[in-house]
């Protein structure tokens, strides 16, 4: 299939580039570089197909894109949040999938490990996640718990020197091709604990999710567990309770609020080349003031989410930044990044639909963005129990 040249220019209306040092945009131009050249010419085949580019996996490793605020003595990158924000940026510029994939190895794979785990399975696990050598999953929903992760059922029971699991994990990211999976589950006095499950323990399978119209380019999967012995030694010591997967998920909420800004942008800077070129009624579309509104919103918005997330990357460094913050900017970029991709793809008429360009893979895509991780609804309840003092969940 014929794919568009990748031209991406980010837009900077309000000079936003120096806000940021020397080592973020050297962050940032790396990963763009990496984005343009080895995935930007493969990746609309590989959603087309609903395939999951395995390969890139070691590509993502090798760019330092796994746990980049993880400590280098654990393999990770030891960078601020700016510059893990700006990788997030960049990689779902290209594909939600492909940001995914590093959101989850990251933030809800390498964070957990590295947070609450002991120096026996930091050092075990982060060197090799970090690199790509293994791939991890992360597996919190349940089939009948989605947004309410505290009703859980998936459960461990004691049996001496290892615990028994049982249980079902749906919807999860990477969960066909992992290695390790950080699995959430309840113990015998329903208090929720964190495990590391490894491919291969019997009992332990992960069928794969087909039929997505969104996120083709990502692997999605289940973790079913037919009592499977897992040993003492992998359950996560340092944290219980739901503030344990919660707590990950800040980190990621947080990559996602960049990210899906990164979505925009593409969707964005095609809509305006394109606008430039097609010519209808002997002018450029662009001429038109209705397309002309329609652009001149997209970068009104995609500038104040800019700032947004600017702010929030300041107060994650440190340490200040509060999970309703994090929501409130996670829920932003996902709403604007749905609305511009849905405009773009409008503004480039038939050709919208196909995947000669990349917007509708894009608005695709943020289906489940917009979905996963909390979803649009539940990050302004969020927000609302924030600001009342009121709690719309119980
Ligand atoms: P609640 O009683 O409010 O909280 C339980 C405990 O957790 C603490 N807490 C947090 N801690 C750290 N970070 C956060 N963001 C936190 N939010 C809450 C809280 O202080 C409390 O601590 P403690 O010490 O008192 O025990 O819990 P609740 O049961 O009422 O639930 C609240 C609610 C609805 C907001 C929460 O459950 C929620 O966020 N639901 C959405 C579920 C969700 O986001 N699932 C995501 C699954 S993973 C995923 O989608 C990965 S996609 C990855 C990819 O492909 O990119
Ligand atoms: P439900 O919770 O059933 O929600 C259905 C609707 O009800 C939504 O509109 C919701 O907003 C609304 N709703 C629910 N509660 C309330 C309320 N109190 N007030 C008002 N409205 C409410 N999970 C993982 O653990 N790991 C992963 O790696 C992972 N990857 C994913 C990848 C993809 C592609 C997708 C689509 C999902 C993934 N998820 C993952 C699961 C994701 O986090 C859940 O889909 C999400 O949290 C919503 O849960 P649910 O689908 O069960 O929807």
């Amino acid at each position: 299939m014929a794919v568009r040249a990748d031209l991406f220019e980010s837009p900077d209306h309000y000079q936003l580039d120096e806000l940021f040092s020397e080592e973020h945009l050297m962050v940032r131009s790396a990963v763009r570089d990496y984005v343009k050249k080895e995935i930007s010419p493969i990746i609309e085949d590989y959603a087309q197909r609903a395939e999951f580019p395995i390969q890139i996996v070691k590509q993502l490793g090798d760019l330092g894109v796994f746990g980049p605020t993880v400590p280098s003595a654990y393999g990770g990158g030891g960078l601020d949040y700016i510059s893990y924000g700006l990788m997030m940026q960049e990689l779902e510029r290209g594909d939600s999938g492909v940001r995914s994939t590093a959101s989850v190895q990251g933030s809800l794979v390498m964070f957990p490990i590295y947070a609450y785990g002991n120096e026996a399975q930091k050092m075990k696990y982060l060197p090799k996640l970090a690199s790509g050598e293994w791939l991890g999953c992360f597996g919190l929903t349940e089939p009948d718990h989605g947004s309410n992760p505290s009703g859980m059922l998936t459960n461990i029971k004691d049996a001496g020197d290892h615990v028994i699991l049982n249980g079902a994990k749906m919807w999860i990211s990477n969960a066909p091709f992992a290695d390790v999976a950080v699995v959430w589950a309840k113990n015998e006095e329903g208090k929720i604990v964190g495990l590391i499950v490894e491919r291969g323990m019997e009992g332990f399978t992960t069928p794969t999710t087909h039929g997505k119209w969104s996120l083709r380019a990502s692997a999605t999967g289940e973790l079913v567990f037919d009592n499977v012995k897992v040993p003492k030694e992998n359950i996560l010591p340092n944290v219980i309770g739901l503030k344990g997967p919660l707590g990950c998920l800040s980190k990621a909420r947080y990559g996602i609020a960049w990210g899906a800004l990164g979505a925009a942008m593409d969707c964005y800077d095609t809509a305006l080349r394109y606008s430039k070129e097609r010519i209808q009624f002997d002018k450029p579309i662009g001429a038109f003031q209705l397309q002309q509104k329609k652009l001149a919103e997209m970068v009104t918005e995609i500038t104040k989410a800019q700032l947004m997330v600017w702010r929030l990357g300041v107060l994650m460094n440190e340490g200040r930044a509060t999970p309703a913050q994090i929501s409130m900017a996670k829920r932003n970029s996902c709403e604007i990044a749905t609305n511009i991709a849905r405009a773009a793809r409008q503004m480039l008429g038939g050709m919208g639909i196909t995947g000669e360009y990349s917007v509708m893979r894009h608005m695709m895509n943020l289906e489940s963005v917009i979905t996963y991780e909390g979803t649009h609804d539940i990050h302004l309840l969020i927000t609302g129990m924030e600001i009342t003092g009121l709690n719309a969940f119980k």
